[in-house]
C-alpha cells in the first residue's frame, strides 16, 4: 500500500492561526426537511444541474478502502488529487519524474467519469529538499522545467492545474519561498506562463487559504490577479481553499468572490472543510450545516464561481485532526460514512440554492460594539450591479436566542428568526459602485449571519 513519507517541517503557521474557535451552541436549525429532489440526487449531481461541479479531494492510502471508494466514485463530480502530484512525489530527485501514484488516483477518476483538478505545482511545502540547494541562477529553469514535465505528462486529462499555491503571508506580503527569495516577485507569473505553454485548455490557477473574505492577504491576491490580467499573464482562475471554522464563515465571502470573477477569472472553493472544537453535539452539527449551506450559496450566486471541492468528504480521513488537536469533524460524512446536517445542507442549498432572486446588491455585517446580553453591527449595502438600482433590502437569519430591536437607516420587519431590513427611503437608490450602511441593535450573541443576502427593487417578501 502506498504511504506517505512524514511531512517536512515547514508547515503551514498562518494556517495556525486561524485556529480560534467561538463556537456558538444551540444556534440556527437545520432544515428538518429537505427538497424531494435532493433526497434522490448525489451532490455531484445536483450541482451538475447548476452547471457546477462538486468533488472531493482524495489520497492514494485511502483508495483501499472499499466503503470509501464506493462513496468516491458515485458522490461527487471531481476529484483532487490530495497529495501525489506534489513536488515532493513528482520529482523526488532532480530530473527524475514519477507520476506512479498521481496517475493511480487520475485512473481510478476517469474510469468513474469525473473531472480532475491538479494540486499543485509549485508550492512551498511538500518540496523535496534539493530544490532548497539549487543555485540562485539555476532555479526559474528547474522550475519551469518541473511545470513543463508534469503538466505536459497530465496534458488532456486535467481541468484544472493549481499553479501556483499559498503564496501570500496573512498581511498580504510575499511568503519568503526559495522561489520567492531566489527568483523574486516575477516567480508567480513566470510559472502561469510555463504551465499555459505545456497544456493550452487546463484552466490555470492561484490557490491558497484565508483569501475567502476580504482582507489583507486576499487584497493581495486580487491585486496580482489584476495586474496579470492587465499584463497578459495567463490566469484562469483563484482557488479559495475554505479551510474554515464552524460559525465563522467570512460575512463577505459572496462579495469576494463577485470582486474575483469582476476580474475576468473564475473562482473555485478548493477545499472546503468546516472544523469544530470536538466532541461533536447536534448544536455543532447543526451550525456547521447552515455554514456549509451558506457557502454552497456563496458559490451559487455568482456565476463565475465554478465548483466546490471538500477536502476529503468523511472525517475518517480528515487532515485537520492531527493538525489542529481538539478540533475536526469537519466533513459532511463521519469517519463511519453516516452523513450528517451538513450534508443535507448542501444538498439543499444545490438543489433550491438560489439565494437573491434580482441579488445585484451585497450586504457585508460588521459588529461596532457589543456587551453582555447584546450587540450593535453595521451593514454595508453595496450595488455591485452595473446599473443603478432603486430600493434594495437586506435579508437574514437570527441565531437562536438572538433579536433585533432597533434599526436605524433602514425598516425592520421580522418574521420569527427571518429578519428584513429594507432602505429608508432616503439611502434606496445607489449607483453603481455607490454603497450605503444600516446598523441595527441585537440582543443576544453577537454571532455574525452567514445567509445575509442583499436584493435590489422593493421585493414584497424576503429575497432569499
Ligand atoms: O491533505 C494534505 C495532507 O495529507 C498533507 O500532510 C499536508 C502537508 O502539508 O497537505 C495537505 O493538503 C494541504 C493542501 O495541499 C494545501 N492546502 C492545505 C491542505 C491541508 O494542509
Amino acid at each position: 500500500m502506498f504511504r506517505h513519507p512524514p511531512p517536512r517541517g515547514r508547515r503551514t503557521v498562518g494556517l495556525l492561526a486561524t485556529a480560534l474557535v467561538t463556537l456558538s451552541a444551540g444556534l440556527t436549525a437545520v432544515a428538518s426537511t429537505h427538497p424531494a429532489h435532493a433526497d434522490t440526487a448525489t451532490l455531484g449531481e445536483l450541482a451538475e444541474a447548476k452547471g457546477r461541479y462538486f468533488g472531493s479531494a482524495t489520497d492514494n492510502p485511502e483508495l483501499s478502502d472499499t466503503r470509501y471508494t464506493r462513496i468516491l466514485g458515485s458522490e461527487f463530480g471531481q476529484i483532487t488529487v490530495g497529495n501525489t502530484m506534489k513536488w515532493q512525489y513528482t520529482e523526488p530527485s532532480r530530473g527524475r519524474f514519477d507520476y506512479t501514484a498521481a496517475e493511480e488516483v487520475v485512473d481510478l477518476a476517469e474510469s468513474n467519469g469525473q473531472s480532475v483538478r491538479g494540486h499543485t505545482l509549485v508550492w512551498h511545502n511538500q518540496l523535496p529538499s534539493w530544490v532548497d540547494d539549487v543555485p540562485a541562477g539555476e532555479l526559474l529553469g528547474v522550475m519551469r522545467n518541473h511545470i513543463t514535465h508534469e503538466v505536459d505528462h497530465f496534458e488532456g486529462r486535467l481541468i484544472h492545474w493549481d499553479v501556483v499555491n499559498e503564496a501570500f503571508e496573512e498581511d498580504g506580503s510575499r511568503r519568503r519561498s526559495v522561489f520567492q527569495q531566489k527568483i523574486g516577485d516575477s516567480y508567480i507569473a513566470e510559472a502561469f506562463k510555463a504551465a499555459r505553454a505545456a497544456d493550452p485548455d487546463a484552466k490555470l490557477y492561484y490557490n491558497d487559504y484565508n483569501i475567502e473574505g476580504i482582507g489583507p492577504k486576499s487584497d493581495a491576491v486580487y491585486e496580482m490577479v489584476k495586474s496579470f490580467k492587465a499584463q497578459g499573464v495567463p490566469i484562469d482562475g483563484v482557488g479559495m481553499q475554505a479551510h474554515l471554522i464552524a460559525g465563522q464563515v467570512p460575512a463577505s465571502l459572496r462579495q469576494n468572490i463577485r470582486r474575483f470573477a469582476d476580474l475576468g477569472v473564475d473562482v473555485a472553493l478548493t477545499e472546503l472543510d468546516i472544523r469544530m472544537t470536538l466532541p461533536r453535539t447536534a448544536a455543532k452539527d447543526a451550525r456547521q450545516a447552515t455554514d456549509y449551506g451558506a457557502v454552497v450559496e456563496a458559490c451559487l450566486a455568482v456565476s463565475r464561481c465554478v465548483g466546490i471541492t471538500l477536502w476529503d468528504y468523511t472525517d475518517k480521513y480528515s487532515w485537520v485532526p492531527s493538525v489542529f488537536p481538539g478540533q475536526g469533524a469537519a466533513l459532511p460524512w463521519d469517519e463511519n460514512f453516516a452523513k450528517k446536517p451538513a450534508y443535507h445542507a448542501i444538498a439543499a442549498a444545490l438543489d433550491d440554492g438560489s439565494p437573491t432572486p434580482g441579488g445585484n446588491c451585497t450586504a457585508t455585517h460588521r459588529v461596532t460594539s457589543r456587551w453582555q446580553g447584546g450587540f450593535t453591527a453595521e451593514v454595508t449595502v453595496e450595488n455591485d450591479h452595473t446599473a443603478p438600482i432603486t430600493g434594495w433590502a437586506v435579508t437574514w437569519t437570527l441565531s437562536d436566542g438572538q433579536s433585533v430591536d432597533h434599526v436605524w437607516n433602514g425598516a425592520l420587519t421580522a418574521d420569527g428568526q427571518n429578519v428584513t431590513v429594507r432602505d429608508a427611503g432616503y439611502n434606496g437608490t445607489l449607483g453603481v459602485g455607490g454603497s450605503t450602511t444600516f446598523g441595527f441593535r441585537g440582543q443576544g450573541a453577537a454571532d455574525v449571519p452567514t445567509d445575509m443576502a442583499c436584493a435590489s427593487g422593493q421585493p414584497s417578501r424576503t429575497p432569499a
